[in-house]
């Protein structure tokens, strides 16, 4: 059965506008794999990395998917680098790129988060596949996130916080008392 995933993209290296809408296209052109819907294009400042990079634009879009998490995630490996990124040579994290495509979110899954419960809190080896952890760990931290996300997507459960994207949304825009 499919599963509906979500997918932020990013980009602030080159055209941007043509990465994202090529990724679009890719994405939907990639076997066991479904376009449903996409968000507006936002402009946004970085977030983290290094000082004086360019803006960045961001969106999310949703798909159905018989691929697993780790195949898909494979494949979103490959459209990066279609799109001229390379990722040996990113000497250091939040580097500038060309494009970014990360899960946010695989149906209800959690893959590779710490068991709250268990004693040493580190997801079991056997489960491990490097950077694909989901529900993506950052994303209620992020408006460039959340705010496309909120778009196409505002009543879907974070599956561990269990709160709503317009939820989290809220919260991240919701200044501390
Ligand atoms: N991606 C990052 C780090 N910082 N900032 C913005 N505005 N947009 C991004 O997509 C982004 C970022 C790491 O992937
Ligand atoms: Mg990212
Ligand atoms: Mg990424």
């Amino acid at each position: 059965m499919a599963t509906q995933a979500y997918i932020a993209l990013g980009s602030n290296q080159g055209d941007r506008q043509a990465h994202l809408a090529g990724a679009l296209a890719d994405l939907g052109s990639l076997p066991g794999v479904t376009l449903v819907s996409q968000s507006p294009t936002y402009e946004t400042d970085p977030v983290g990395g290094p000082a004086g990079q360019g803006r960045f634009l961001n969106s999310v879009a949703a798909v159905n998917t018989d691929l697993s998490p780790k195949q898909l995630l494979e494949s979103l490996h490959q459209i990066e680098a279609d799109h001229g990124r390379d990722r040996k040579a990113e000497t250091q994290r939040c580097a500038p790129r060309t494009l970014d495509l990360d899960i946010l979110l695989f149906g209800n899954q959690i893959i590779n988060h710490p068991e709250p419960s268990c004693d040493t809190l580190k997801p079991h080896p056997s489960s491990l596949t490097p950077n694909l952890t989901i529900p993506h760990p950052r994303m209620h931290h992020r408006d460039f996130v959340l705010r496309p996300l909120c778009h196409i997507a505002p009543d879907v459960v974070h599956p561990i916080l269990k709160r709503t994207i317009r939820e989290l949304l809220i919260e991240l825009e919701t200044p501390a008392k």
